[in-house]
């Protein structure tokens, strides 16, 4: 019988500040999240207007009290309604969970010099919770979260200082967890810094006029990289036996034509995000990267201990978010385009999309399973994958049928890379396992759970769970350990 390897990890995923809200609760400090407005009116393809802030959107969202403008500062209320979820993810019979503690929860300015006890005391309950049914937590330190203090008063990571407060941060989350924490990722998609340096660094590009903003950027890329090896260090000596991983934005790009420019033009756009788990998984900045910073003459403040932190201390595992495949080409002129994760590439003519424009390739998801472990050769998790859609409640259930077709299907090329390509996949969490806010478009509409929670875009609602379609089709799939993918019935 086909099945997946006995203790795969299935599961599902979410962040807490797209998920949590309780924005202002528990002497949680404010987050980049919780300043982030939405632009409902904006095409869901202009990714650039829904990710650009200045100094002066911060200032008006400290002042405003309308949080409907702000929809992750209430989001799917898990901050309130997490025993509850958890029960429902148990009875799907969840193996793991991902999750990410904010950082403003525990240091709520990101620069005192000790923790905020509430915010500790809220994950011990959740890990408590989740330690009841079984269900293993999978922690992010970092997922869209830094303390709004740090971005007003040092410029949020491209400070070095910074750097500090994170391991000061790091220290007290490990030792309080050190008992209830195995599996940890440092940053989320560290590579998503150039696509929203607000949202993932603290960067706003009119705070920093006389510099090149794309330096500024790689700088405090630096930082976090650093700050990544500083992280998994403090794991590995506080909690014996701890397993680190990186967390890569998986962009999968196909040439568009054989032209071998276009082949050339795909092999890039692949290395524009491999050289960031590159630096995490080798331990150093490969050649292509310190060769752009050359080329495009970028500075980057390198100090002297920072290149060995960085080699001895890399990750032990390589996470990676897959959604999509986009194609690449060397001249895009009159070419179709088509969105993706927080990008815009040329659209695939043998692929369907989803509602947002994100074309649907399971293939991809063998491809880039296959890509990742021949290049790194360490075991990899994938830690998002879902789709993003337009669900309707309709009697208490949502017919997401869609979403089953869409799992359905990569769960497939995922045990064709385990048991034909030989991959080593420790496990898998879908995006969203419950309806969270988006980042990209800061959207409850934007749905991926398996459970369906009633808010709309401007956080009007009851807030109720009901369980979808796919909520008893995936929890038969963990219950057989992916037997029930083949069954011919
Ligand atoms: C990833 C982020 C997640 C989530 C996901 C889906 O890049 O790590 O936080 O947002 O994208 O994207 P969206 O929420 O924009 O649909």
């Amino acid at each position: 019988m086909k099945q997946f390897p006995k203790g795969f990890l299935w599961g599902g995923a979410t962040a807490a500040n797209q998920y949590e809200g309780g924005w202002n609760e528990g002497g949680k400090g404010i987050s980049v999240s919780d300043c982030a407005k939405h632009h409902f009116g904006v095409s869901v393809e202009d990714y650039k207007a829904h990710n650009s802030i200045t100094s002066q959107d911060v200032y008006d969202a400290l002042e405003s009290t309308d949080d409907s403008l702000y929809p992750k500062r209430n989001a799917s209320d898990g901050y309130h309604r997490y025993k509850e979820d958890i029960a429902l993810m148990a009875e799907m019979g969840f193996k793991v969970y991902r999750m990410s503690i904010a950082w403003s929860r525990i240091f709520p300015n990101g620069d005192e010099l000790e923790p905020n006890e509430e915010g500790l005391k809220y994950y011990d309950d959740v890990f408590d919770e989740l330690k009841k049914y079984n269900i293993e937590p999978l922690v992010t330190m970092s997922h869209y979260e830094p303390p709004i203090h740090l971005v007003l008063n040092y410029d949020g990571w491209a400070s070095r200082e910074v750097i500090d407060m994170f391991v000061r941060y790091v220290e007290v989350i490990c030792n309080r967890y050190k008992d209830k924490v195995k599996y940890w990722l440092t940053f989320n998609e560290v590579d998503s810094m150039i696509r929203h340096p607000y949202t993932t660094g603290g960067l706003i590009e009119d705070r920093f006029p006389n510099r090149n903003f794309q330096e500024v950027i790689f700088q405090a890329m630096h930082h976090q990289f650093v700050a990544s090896a500083l992280a998994t260090k403090i794991c590995h000596d506080i909690i014996p036996g701890s397993l680190v991983g990186c967390m890569l934005t998986k962009l999968t790009y196909y040439p568009h034509t054989c032209k071998p420019e276009d082949v050339l033009q795909a092999q890039q756009d692949m290395r524009s995000t491999y050289c960031y788990s590159d630096t995490q998984v080798f331990g150093e900045y490969p050649a292509y990267l310190l060769a752009k910073f050359k080329n495009e003459g970028l500075n980057i403040k390198m100090e002297e201990n920072d290149l060995k932190v960085m080699k001895d201390y890399p990750v032990d595992f390589v996470s990676f978010s897959y959604y999509m495949s986009s194609c690449s080409a060397k001249t895009t002129e009159g070419l179709s385009t088509a969105t993706g994760n927080t990008i815009t590439a040329v659209k695939n003519p043998y692929l369907k999309s989803s509602d947002w424009g994100w074309q649907i390739d399971p293939i991809g998801l063998r491809v880039s399973l296959v890509d990742l472990y021949d290049r790194y050769r360490k075991p990899l998790f994938i830690v998002e994958n879902g789709m993003g859609a337009k669900d309707e409640l309709i009697n208490g259930t949502v017919d997401d049928q869609y979403r089953i077709d869409y799992f359905q299907e990569h769960f497939k090329e995922m045990y064709n890379a385990i048991v034909i390509d030989g991959v080593d996949l420790m496990g898998y969490t879908s995006w969203g396992c419950i309806d969270i806010v988006s980042e990209s478009t800061k959207q409850m509409s934007k749905r991926y759970g398996f459970i369906y929670v009633d808010a709309d875009d401007l956080g009007n609602g009851t807030y109720n769970r009901y369980k979808k379609k796919s909520f008893n089709w995936y929890k038969k799939v963990i219950e057989t350990n992916g037997a029930s993918l083949f069954d011919e019935s």
